[in-house]
């Protein structure tokens, strides 16, 4: 057949939840493409955003992927919280169970894979370089075809609403349900196929990242001199060249068995289920660090940022970092105690796992002695790192609770696991990105975000969150297992009402969190931040104006200190101005990166629904860009002296500094510290 296993019948007509889902979207999306139009912004988009090789650009654009997806995967956690507060006494709802599947699975996977994934990634890539004083990622390039990568998967994950369906399986896909015999339509293929795209673009993002912060510190920077974001950036970079790997393979054995009938993980034939579940999770466990690392790194900076005061235990963050991540991978049993490994394996993988909460105290104890003493000032990115302690801790005390293989007997596959993973997963990484959002938005846009709005979106986010999964740990202890479409049980209904209860204001954080975009956008001149550095900031990126011109740093940094740019503020050197300019060496824009995304998109579609000759068209695109982009010499350029000098001038203005009548102080004098005051 000319369309593979592709029939009319993959859009569901039938079901008008999904109908009235794509129609909304495709009237948003319709609604952009005339605004855009209208504006005659096409150009703009293209040449400024989609082709940029700026790696504050690609961040930029991820977060947006990431706010996009945080938005459908909390839909999706809607429908079922109030599916589940009316599917009682008798009651099944409205979502068919075929339906709810396929939801609880979305949602995982969106909120993990296309949701916090990006997040982490957006911010490493518009804050890094810029603290180790860089003019860029190592590899351009390749950062943006990491991006256009990740785009394709997503595009592909949405799709899959209304073109066939997403897995039934949960997020984890396990055998054998996930194998062809009990999942024998496109679901399943959707997620593999999404995952291998993206894992991919993860993947080279890691390398890319860790030949970054290895080649291009700025001078004087030793390794262990880098900021604590950079750090735990720098660890989850590990993990990921070292994890995902695994996860390409383990899903690539599936597809085998599902495409070719292989049976790496079907009992008949001599394979093995629990093999799947072990590669799996030796994915998964570093996974939930790589999400995690960088949250603590974003709350390092908030906190010595906020408290005026140097980090307490510089040295013994990046160390505890480090042991977490090895860790990390020594303790990947414990998602399955129940299977049936025996009293001593599951002894040594409860113990590995308890011993990972020495590190992660050493730093919550490292953020308390910053604190004690220092005087915090109460921004909102303070708030999202005081609600992340109270928060991640309570998550953390029931991890070590399920770490006990004999209590994970009786709490496993419960609500209590959903709780407890909520509780790291938002008090953790969610809580931390959206601080690390507050507190760097002005670098890039140039503006602050509305701190009122900002604050009460913390609050109910903070209080939603108790609501909403505080009372599933009361539930799991009742006996309710996950993944339940419907209850029968009348003493579970007041539990479910309040976790619906809770989803709602959660609802209105984010809600507050789009306003407050739209309303600082308004209100950008009030809120705009001149100098470069609007909290105060110990690192590198506050050092150069905000927003940073596309170049970051007119001269690169000589670092001194750990606080590189506190120390440069008390040596009085912070806005020196330089005698003359150089020429700087930057990248040329590319579509490649946007062309090899279009091309895997049809390629992973054509393999999930089986259209071979329109899978060759895709590979054979995906090459031919490559092959174009290796013969292309016109790769970078110079920015002349010039207009370096020109975009400076503009800044120091702004700063209030006289460029032509400038005296160069005596770095040998030390001098107490000029800072330009913001406006707001
Ligand atoms: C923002 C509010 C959120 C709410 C109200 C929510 C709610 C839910 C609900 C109701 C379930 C199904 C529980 C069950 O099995 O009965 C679920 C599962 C899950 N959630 Fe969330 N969630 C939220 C955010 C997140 C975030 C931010 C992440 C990850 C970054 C996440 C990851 C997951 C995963 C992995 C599952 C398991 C899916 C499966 O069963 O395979 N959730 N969530
Ligand atoms: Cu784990």
């Amino acid at each position: 057949m000319l369309l593979g296993k592709l029939t009319l019948d993959a859009i569901p007509f039938h079901e008008p939840i999904v109908m009235g889902a794509l129609g909304g979207a495709g009237l948003i999306g319709l609604m952009l493409v005339a605004l855009i139009s209208k504006m005659g912004k096409w150009g703009y988009l293209w040449h400024e955003w989609l082709t940029s090789v700026d790696h504050k650009k690609i961040g930029v654009m991820y977060i947006i992927v990431a706010m996009i997806m945080l938005l459908r995967g909390f839909a999706d956690a809607l429908m079922m919280r109030a599916q589940l507060a009316i599917a009682t006494g008798g009651s099944h709802g409205v979502l068919p169970p075929d339906h709810y599947d396929q939801i609880f699975t979305a949602h995982g996977v969106i909120m993990i894979i296309f949701m916090a994934m990006p997040f982490m990634t957006g911010l490493m890539n518009i804050v890094v370089p810029l603290q180790i004083g860089a003019r860029d990622v190592a590899f351009p390039f390749l950062n943006s075809l990491s991006f256009w990568l990740l785009v394709a998967a997503v595009v592909l994950v949405n799709l899959s609403l209304g073109v066939g369906n997403f897995a039934r399986t949960g997020w984890v896909a396990y055998p054998p349900l996930a194998g062809i015999a009990f999942s024998p339509d496109v679901g399943v293929d959707y997620y593999t196929w999404a995952l291998q795209i993206s894992g991919i673009g993860t993947t080279l993002t890691a390398i890319n990242f860790l030949v970054t912060v290895i080649k291009m510190r700025a001078p004087g920077m030793k390794l262990m001199d880098m900021p604590i974001f950079t750090w735990t950036c720098t660890w989850a970079n590990v993990l990921i060249a070292s994890s995902f790997p695994i996860l390409t393979g383990a899903l690539a054995m599936l597809s085998l068995d599902r495409y070719l009938d292989f049976h790496f993980f079907t009992a008949e034939a001599g394979g093995n289920a629990m093999m799947y579940l072990n590669l799996f999770w030796a994915w998964g466990h570093p996974e939930v660090y790589i999400l995690v690392l960088p949250a603590f790194g974003i709350f390092s900076e908030v906190v010595s940022t906020f408290t005026g005061k140097r980090l307490f235990g510089h040295k013994s963050m990046i160390y505890a970092s480090g042991a977490i991540s090895i860790l990390g991978f020594m303790v990947w049993l414990h998602h399955f105690f129940t299977m049936g490994s025996g009293a001593s394996v599951n002894a040594f993988f409860g113990i590995a796992t308890m011993i990972i909460s020495i590190p992660t105290g050493v730093k919550l104890f490292n953020w308390l002695f910053t604190i004690y003493r220092g005087r915090l000032r109460f921004e909102t990115p303070i708030l999202w790192t005081l609600g992340f302690m109270v928060t991640f801790s309570i998550g953390g005390m029931t991890g070590v609770l399920m770490a006990v293989p004999g209590a994970d007997f009786v709490l496993h596959n419960s609500l209590f696991l959903i709780a407890h993973f909520h509780n790291t997963i938002i008090g953790g990484a969610v809580f931390g990105y959206l601080a690390g959002v507050t507190f760097w938005f002005p670098k890039v846009f140039g503006f602050k975000l509305n701190p009122k709005l900002g604050k009460a979106s913390f609050w109910f986010w903070q209080i939603g969150f108790m609501f909403a999964f505080m009372p599933l740990y009361v539930l799991g202890f009742l006996g309710m297992t996950r993944r339940l479409n419907y209850t029968t049980n009348p003493e579970w209904e007041p539990w479910l009402y309040l976790a619906l209860f809770g989803a709602l204001l959660i609802a209105c954080g984010i809600a507050c969190q789009l306003l407050q975009i739209a309303v600082s956008i308004r209100d950008r001149k009030k809120l705009a931040d001149v100098s470069g550095d609007p909290w105060n900031g110990h690192t590198l990126e506050w050092s150069t104006s905000s927003p940073a011109p596309f170049y970051n740093f007119a001269k690169l940094p000589v670092v001194h200190d750990i606080d590189a740019f506190t120390d440069m503020k008390e040596k009085g050197v912070a806005y020196a101005v330089p005698k003359s300019y150089e020429p700087i060496h930057m990248p040329k824009n590319t579509a490649v990166g946007v062309y090899i995304g279009g091309f895997t998109t049809v390629l992973g579609f054509a393999l999930i629904w089986h259209i071979w000759w329109l899978a060759i068209v895709g590979l054979v695109g995906i090459v031919g860009c490559m092959l174009a982009r290796a013969y292309d010499n016109d790769l970078d350029y110079y920015v002349q002296p010039e207009e370096v000098e020109a975009i400076e001038r503009e800044r120091f203005e702004k700063l209030g500094i006289d460029v032509d009548n400038y005296t160069e102080r005596d770095p040998a004098q030390p001098q107490k510290a000029v800072r330009p005051t913001t406006t707001a």
